[in-house]
């Protein structure tokens, strides 16, 4: 049987110094396509590309759809004007993978977001996030200083959520965020949070997997094996049929 094909969304930058300088490029990070490697799918990265059509053709193309990490979101997406503390948006990003988690949910592909990519999905579907956890939402450390292998924050599940299924009620896991979902958007139930109550993960109400994950699951393989059972139940999921 072929196997599942995933869709990971990618990040852009400007390269600097050298000949190349002030080069547009677009990458995701190798431990996204290590892990889609690892739970027996086919990696494709997705550039980010503005023509709906286009758009359309790449959720086509793929089995599962991986909205990969990455910077702050444009606020305005969600009916904000921006914060002192926003960092540096992307909004050709931000506007493909809205674009592409719409495409892909009309079409019942399986979604997993992470980090950046869990708020992305809550955005697309109408929900809202924090532009900054400022001390007044928490005094936990969510921007860890440590190594993504480095389990720094406990994350409570919730019981007969899917992620509960994998792991039981209580997990450890790195964090690399200062944004936060606010507001779950409609459809998505809020399945996890830290002690602070900062909402860690979602999941879909009634798609067969539609998940977004507030931390890094990828960079901890090594670390704490069983986070790989995310990326099989994923790709399991977008199995072709
Ligand atoms: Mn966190």
């Amino acid at each position: 049987m072929a196997k599942p094909r995933i869709g990971i969304t990618a990040n852009q930058f400007l390269t600097e110094g050298g000949i190349l300088a002030g080069t547009k490029r677009q990458y995701v990070s190798d431990a996204y396509i290590r892990a889609i490697l690892c739970a027996g799918g086919v990696p494709i990265v997705l550039p980010v590309i503005a023509d709906q059509g286009t758009i359309t053709e790449q959720a086509d193309m793929v089995d599962g759809l991986l909205l990969s990490g990455g910077g702050d979101i444009q606020p305005q997406l969600f009916g904000e004007e921006p914060v002192c503390q926003l960092g540096r948006v992307l909004p050709e990003r931000d506007r493909h993978e809205l674009a592409l988690v719409k495409t892909a949910v009309t079409a019942a592909k399986p979604i997993l977001g992470i980090c950046r990519g869990c708020q992305v999905l809550n955005i697309a579907l109408g929900g809202s996030i924090y532009q900054h956890l400022s001390p007044e939402e928490t005094n936990l450390q969510h921007d860890q200083q440590s190594p993504g292998y480095y389990a720094g924050h406990t994350v409570m599940l919730e019981e007969g959520s899917k992620l509960a299924s994998l792991w039981g009620t209580v997990v450890m896991t790195n964090s690399f965020h200062h944004q936060a979902i606010k507001m779950a958007a409609p459809g998505l139930s809020i399945t996890a949070r830290t002690k602070d109550g900062i909402v860690e993960a979602v999941e879909h109400d009634t798609a067969s997997f539609i998940v977004g994950v507030q931390w890094h699951p990828e960079l901890m393989l090594d670390s704490q094996s069983t986070m790989l059972d995310l990326f099989t139940t994923f790709v399991k999921a977008a199995n072709r049929k």
